[in-house]
């Protein structure tokens, strides 16, 4: 039976990969950061199963520990500030937690356990403005936010560790992955939120940022899969995770509505376009400025080609179906807290 440490396991990614990992298996040690009320986030179903252990990717004294207590074969690091629009609130804090903190964990594994394999959730966010069209393992990088640059170094320092002390380290880059878990600040979790709430008549209307902007999304239930692979090849590499298609932000709205019955018409340009119910002629959704970023990734295209080669990789949900669940998951969610509002 091996050990897996995973940090960032109540996120949307840890959540799935537990998951897995449990079915074949594995003892799961997971990563939670101290809060003032406990909360055990996307793994509170499965929390019975897991090892917990308090430790911060700032604190590498913590983690040392984690590696002492879990006697981890694999570490998963998924651990992360991850929403691209707070790195530019709060730039620090993002660079010692998603960069830094990748060297304290690899130093945590070179010290306790050098054999303990290594991966490390690198991004699509690193290619930026885009070098190439589509992108794969050999696109020069070009981050566009403080998230995409910290996320580099810890791309660079697993690669380092790995040619440096002979670490048995991998970088996934994965593009966008979504599903029922995902943050509500992401566009899709807060779109089929919204769509979910305009249906059951509790929100009025969906405010976004840049609807052009293009995203190659799969559903993370797929790509966790790809991060245990890598782990299980003879040589430690790279692999970018990906579908292969890219949508605007404006096409994953249409079809969000499309699943809970609202056929939308967009109308109008740049800060005045609109999106209106079909049936009904009401404004559904609105742009925002608020919600443009400083620096914009026009659009992100991935070729997951190297991954289903060699780890042989595929993609199990489409992305209809991951939007289809999605929309259903919060309509049932929404439906839920209108009942208990009004108990
Ligand atoms: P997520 O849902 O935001 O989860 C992030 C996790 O990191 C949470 O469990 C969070 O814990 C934890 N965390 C944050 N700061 C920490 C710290 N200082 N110490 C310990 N834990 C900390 O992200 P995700 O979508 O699952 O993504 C997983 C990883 O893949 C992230 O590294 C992300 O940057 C990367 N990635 C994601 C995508 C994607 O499309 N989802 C694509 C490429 C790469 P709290 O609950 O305590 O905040
Ligand atoms: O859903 P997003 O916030 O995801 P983004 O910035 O692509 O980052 C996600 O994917 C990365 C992989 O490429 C991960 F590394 C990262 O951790 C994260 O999981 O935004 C997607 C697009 C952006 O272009 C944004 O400007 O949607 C656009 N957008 C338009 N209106 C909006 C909104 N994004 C958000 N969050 N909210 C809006 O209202």
């Amino acid at each position: 039976m091996k050990n897996a440490l995973i940090t960032g396991i109540n996120g949307q990614d840890g959540s799935f990969l537990s998951e897995l990992l449990l079915e074949k298996g594995y003892n799961v040690y997971g990563i939670l950061r101290r809060k003032s009320v406990v909360d055990y986030g996307n793994v509170e179903h499965i929390k019975d199963k897991i090892h917990f252990i308090y430790a911060d990717m700032t604190d590498v004294v913590s983690l040392i520990n984690a590696m002492k207590i879990s006697q981890a074969d694999e570490v998963y690091n998924l651990a992360a500030q991850s929403f691209v629009a707070t790195s530019w609130e709060q730039p620090i804090a993002t660079a010692e937690i998603d960069a830094v903190g990748v060297t304290n964990m690899l130093e945590a594994i070179r010290t306790i356990n050098p054999k303990c394999k290594y991966y490390q959730a690198s991004t699509s966010e690193m290619f930026g403005k885009v070098q190439a069209i589509p992108q794969d393992e050999n696109t020069p990088f070009y981050p566009r936010s403080p998230y995409g640059v910290a996320k580099l170094y810890g791309h660079w320092i697993t690669k380092n560790y790995r040619e440096s002390f002979g670490l048995f380290t991998c970088s996934g880059i994965l593009f966008n992955h979504e599903g029922e878990r995902r943050g509500k600040e992401f566009v899709t979790r807060k779109i089929t939120d919204t769509v979910a709430r305009i249906k059951l008549g509790v929100a009025d209307c969906l405010e976004l940022g840049n609807l052009d902007s293009k995203r190659d999304w799969g559903h993370s239930k797929d790509y966790v899969r790809a991060m245990w692979l890598m782990l299980q090849q003879d040589e430690p590499d790279d692999y970018v995770v990906a579908t292969g298609v890219t949508r605007t932000v404006r096409e994953f709205v249409d079809i969000a509505f499309k699943k809970a019955g609202i056929d939308i018409e967009f109308s109008g340009s740049g800060l005045d376009e609109i999106g209106k119910d079909k049936a009904t002629g009401k404004v559904l959704v609105k742009i925002n400025p608020k919600f443009f970023r400083p620096a914009e990734v026009e659009l992100l295209l991935g070729t997951p080609k190297k991954a289903e080669e060699k780890l042989g990789w595929t993609r199990e949900i489409s992305f209809d179906e991951m939007v289809e669940r999605m929309v259903q998951t919060d309509l049932a969610l929404v439906r839920k807290e209108i009942e208990y509002a009004k108990l």
